[in-house]
């Protein structure tokens, strides 16, 4: 059992919210945010099987390791922002709520207290709030580049709604994953009634950076991502599916060959260093209860 308990960002008392937006702040200026930026970047760019939905299937998205790895990222994450203040716990962000509103992007994540805005006349640019004027060195492999903290908030795309969040944890009859275990939305499961009808929207919504492969150098990606990661532990809290993930060695291409880094007992990538305890299994970030709990769940 752990202690960290995750919350959502608008319940967070005034004094949590600069000790977190500090420490953000403060990986930000010491490198390691980029660090974790460039990981994102690079899972991503990272082809995973060659056959014909290859192009779209990555270490980190599109395959049944998404949710893991997306997992193990913020455990990194959060025990980053640990290391400066114990205190911190990461907050998730809880956008079925602003789904009800007339116009999201008037929510109060949006104002100078949270997460800023943007400047619809400076392209987006993110010019209020406590990541204002953010600028990156992307290590993007053959095209390293600057770039700016950018939002472009869509009101065209619907952000998910409660009730289609609570169908897909209800639903017990969905498996985690299967075959052809990448991101072709014809076959169903639980990894990808998550990964597209719910996770992706979001990214677009916020639009900007979130809609890069360096997403996550906009700080909202990580209590995104942590509202995945509460909709995944509260299916496996709610059928006791806490061990549900495809067998050693089932996860394979059109042509039969294991994909790397991405069956259960594989370590994840770029996490990969034999060398270094640190570096999880799948199977090791099945179990969330060591890590964190969640204040609240949508489905008791
Ligand atoms: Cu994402």
């Amino acid at each position: 059992m752990s202690n960290i308990e995750r919350q959502e960002i608008r319940s967070l008392q005034p004094g949590q919210k600069t000790t977190l937006f500090r420490a953000i702040n403060q990986l930000k200026q010491n490198g390691i945010y980029e660090k974790f930026v460039n990981w994102h970047g690079i899972a991503m760019m990272t082809k995973a099987g060659t056959e014909l939905f290859g192009s779209i299937r990555n270490l980190a998205h599109y395959s049944p390791v998404f949710l893991p790895w997306h997992r193990e990222y913020l455990i990194r994450f959060e025990n980053a922002l640990r290391e400066i203040d114990t205190s911190i716990s990461l907050p998730y962000w809880d956008w079925t709520i602003d789904a009800e509103f007339q116009d999201p992007p008037t929510s109060i994540i949006w104002t100078e207290d949270f997460l800023g805005g943007r400047n619809p006349t400076q392209n987006g640019l993110v010019t209020d709030g406590p990541f204002k004027n953010w600028k990156f060195s992307l290590n993007i492999p053959g095209n390293p580049r600057e770039a700016y903290l950018r939002r472009d908030f869509d009101n065209a795309i619907q952000l998910p709604f409660r009730r289609d969040v609570e169908l897909v944890i209800k639903n017990n009859l969905l498996e985690y994953d299967k075959p052809p275990w990448d991101g072709n939305q014809d076959y169903n499961s639980f990894r990808i009634s998550l990964e597209r009808p719910i996770h992706n929207p979001v990214h677009n919504w916020v639009g900007g950076t979130m809609e890069e492969a360096y997403s996550p150098g906009d700080p909202v990606f990580f209590l995104h991502h942590c509202n995945i990661d509460r909709i995944w532990a509260n299916w496996q809290r709610k059928h006791n599916y806490l061990d549900r993930y495809p067998a050693n060695d089932k996860i394979r291409d059109r042509r039969g060959r294991i994909i790397p880094f991405t069956n259960r007992n594989h370590k994840m990538f770029p996490w990969n260093d034999i060398n270094d305890n640190t570096h999880k299994r799948v199977q090791q970030v099945l179990d969330f209860t060591q890590y964190y709990e969640y204040r609240e769940y949508y489905v008791p």
